[in-house]
């Protein structure tokens, strides 16, 4: 007889579950089966109201026609095509599609599978391009104190949330950090972009300073850091890295995995703040979350600095078994179509105003120390229990998820990025459900 452990098929043990207390879920179990439009549906027939567009990404809402149709007639009819010296129609189109919709002099796009390899398929690109146009001194990489660029070795190097670094040994060599722009005593509550700290961009100069231009690859930030806790950049600061980047002839990456497609009611953020990177990253909201997939959008000059040499060899040794798979790139078609003809990013914008009041209203609640917003992303931070951070914020979490809304937490601050779809009507319920809680927490 078989010693094999046959695991009972609502058996919970085998899945370990990404960025999640294991043993607390599992007691516990919170489970989504069906969604629709701003809505899930758990396993014990409630509806819950989707504060975050899953994790950032279904901006278009959930199970949205368009979208499934094009996956399942997609997967019907070229389930898959060799992604490495072959192609298929619709990754071309989407390629051409996204270039579209990008920042101004965006001309071209490499298709990964998420955020986290977005990230890494960029630092490469930014390291590769230097030594192409004969900067091959250009190797260091900088990132940002409190930046999440995903969860792989180079994401992590450039990333600055200290839980996803330490554990994992002594990262990448030839990185260093900017200073965070998080500055609560001189700009809490702020509405959008705070007043205060553009001139954290000058630590830059001292960076340079210290390791000379000529050793320094790229800078990478995301406009608005996102998991971190919603970070809004402040006046001015933006401006100041591109200025500093340029000057130096260092690469400025902006990873738009979260403010990407509409979020913060531009197409990019790059759109929205009026600065221009010479590389975005993105993912999630580019298929809806449906579909894994990323990509990384470049400018004409980092692309054609690789197209030299014999028209036989590759000219970029990197890419992915899946990068542009057919059922993704149906995906993101339909994804884009989806937004352009419900004019989401627009309707983002329009939200923002009635978004930012609503979430400032919590100002006063028990707890809250703090309140951030920037076109459909707002976060709500509290006064951390003494001796038990991140305690409380989880407990409003799942008080949330109790009351039927979903909400995210990191830290002690409370996250939210509602599909795109929503109604103003459901940004009062969920602000009003979350008064609630917060006025119930201990
Ligand atoms: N860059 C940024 C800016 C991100 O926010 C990634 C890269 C990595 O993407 P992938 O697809 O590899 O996960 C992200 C991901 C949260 C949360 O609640 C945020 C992310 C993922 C999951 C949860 O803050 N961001």
């Amino acid at each position: 007889m078989s010693t094999r452990h046959t695991p009972a098929p609502n058996d919970l043990r085998a899945f370990w579950m990404p960025f999640t207390a294991n043993r607390q879920f599992k007691k516990a179990p919170r489970m989504f089966v069906r969604a629709e439009r701003m809505h899930y549906t758990t396993s014990d027939g409630r509806q819950v109201l989707d504060g975050t567009a899953g994790l950032w990404c279904c901006n278009a809402g959930h199970c949205r026609p368009r979208i499934t149709a094009a996956i399942q007639e997609q997967a019907a009819e070229l389930d898959y095509a060799p992604a490495f010296q072959m192609g298929h129609p619709k990754a071309f189109e989407l390629a051409n599609r996204l270039i579209g919709i990008a920042p101004e002099g965006m001309e071209h796009a490499f298709f990964t599978n998420s955020g986290s390899e977005s990230v890494e398929t960029a630092l490469k690109i930014a390291i590769a391009y230097q030594r192409a146009i004969g900067q091959g001194t250009r190797t260091r990489l900088i990132g940002r104190e409190r930046g999440y660029h995903g969860v792989n070795f180079g994401g992590i190097s450039v990333g600055g949330i200290v839980n996803n670094r330490k554990f994992f040994g002594t990262l990448l060599a030839g990185v260093d950090h900017l200073p965070h722009t998080h500055l609560p005593a001189r700009n809490a509550f702020s509405k959008g972009q705070p007043e205060h700290g553009a001139d954290l961009a000058d630590d830059l100069e001292r960076i340079v300073t210290l390791h000379d231009a000529s050793t320094i690859a790229a800078v990478i930030v995301e406009p608005v850091a996102g998991s971190t806790g919603v970070l809004v950049p402040p006046k001015g600061y933006l401006e100041r890295l591109r200025e500093i980047c340029t000057k130096h002839g260092i690469l400025l990456i902006f990873d738009e995995v979260i403010t990407g497609f509409g979020r913060t009611g531009a197409p990019f953020a790059t759109d929205f703040y009026g600065v221009t990177p010479d590389m975005i990253t993105c993912a999630k909201g580019l298929t809806n979350g449906v579909i894994p997939m990323g990509a990384v959008l470049t400018t004409a000059a980092i692309h054609d600095a690789f197209m030299s040499g014999a028209e036989h060899l590759i000219e970029l040794f990197h890419g992915y078994t899946y990068s542009g798979n057919p059922i993704a790139a149906a995906a993101g078609l339909a994804t884009l179509e989806t937004y352009a003809e419900e004019g989401l990013f627009e309707r983002a914008a329009a939200l923002a105003p009635v978004w930012q009041e609503a979430l400032h209203s919590l100002r006063d609640c028990r707890h809250v120390i703090d309140v951030r917003n920037q076109g459909l992303i707002g976060a709500v931070e509290l006064e951390p229990i003494a001796g038990a951070p991140t305690k409380r914020a989880f407990q409003a979490f799942l008080d949330a998820y109790d009351a039927g809304i979903l909400i995210r937490t990191t830290g002690d601050i409370i996250a939210m990025s509602p599909p795109l779809i929503i109604s103003e009507a459901e940004i009062d319920e969920l602000v009003g459900k979350l008064r609630d809680v917060l006025q119930r927490l201990e």
